[in-house]
């Protein structure tokens, strides 16, 4: 997909998804991370990408002046702006859709994978309803203890349509990767974060004391036409993981 493709706005603005400034920004920012718009190249300039959106100036002028705030870009005097060298952050943040590989390399730190489970099952009715299954479709199952630096972080289960991803067996390293040379890598991702004690086996696995505080987080990413791609529930060591939220003040409270 080229650029003039991935900024039809019919592909992704709605009326209902908050301020048009904020969805370009989102719209840009996936086509940052998934590798659309590469590191240290001019984004389109505000006239093209106002032409290609229907939207103002005013408007692309300041999706890009809040990508320039999260260091996503850089302003470069008389010539535009450029997608910045490497990922600004190393915390997860809420607006970085990035994977466990990606987050602990932005860390410096290695990642390993012990399988617990890996292969094609019947989904389970939460499965169904998560990822828009047919009832006699199968599914994909990957679930893994991630470890960083030898260290176990976090216990990931997840499940994709069977058509997605039809090989769980040959993914070796990063889910995203391989979701990525498939050419369906999810490009937007909703998650629910919930404080657990973790129980005696989640326990065990992530070596802390059984009942320790742990986080789960529940994350359904998708495709850029909307559908879902992954349904994962993970559950990670609270005193191991930072989530970073981004938040901004509502139009109506604005003075
Ligand atoms: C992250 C995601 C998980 C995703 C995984 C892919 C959270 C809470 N979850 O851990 O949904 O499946 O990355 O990582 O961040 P991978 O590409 O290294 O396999």
């Amino acid at each position: 997909m080229n650029m003039a493709e991935f900024l039809k706005p019919e592909n992704w603005l709605l009326p209902a998804s908050g301020p048009r400034y904020l969805q370009l920004r989102r719209r840009l920012d996936d086509a940052i991370n998934t590798g659309l718009l590469q590191p240290e190249t001019p984004l389109p300039s505000e006239r093209e990408i106002a032409s290609l959106t229907d939207l103002s100036r005013v408007t692309v002028r300041k999706a890009i002046a809040a990508l320039a705030d999260d260091g996503a870009v850089v302003p470069r005097h008389g010539s535009g702006s450029f997608v910045a060298a490497r990922p600004p952050r190393v915390e997860q943040s809420h607006s970085q859709l990035t994977s466990f590989t990606e987050d602990m390399a932005n860390r410096g730190m290695e990642t390993k994978t012990l399988w617990l489970e890996r292969g094609l099952f019947l989904p389970s009715p939460k499965e169904v309803a998560a990822l828009g299954l047919a009832a006699d479709a199968s599914v994909s199952r990957l679930a893994r203890l991630r470890t960083a630096n030898a260290r176990p972080m976090a216990i990931e289960r997840a499940s994709l349509p069977h058509d997605i991803l039809p090989h769980p067996t040959q993914v070796e390293g990063s889910l995203y990767k391989a979701l990525s040379d498939l050419g369906t890598p999810p490009v937007r991702a909703i998650q629910k974060i919930t404080a657990i004690n973790l129980d005696d086996r989640d326990a065990g696995l992530l070596d802390v004391e059984p009942h320790t505080a742990g986080l789960k987080i529940e994350r359904t990413s998708f495709l850029t036409d909307g559908r879902v791609v992954e349904f994962t529930r993970s559950i990670y060591r609270s005193d191991a993981y930072d989530f970073v939220a981004e938040l901004h003040i509502s139009k109506t409270k604005t003075p």
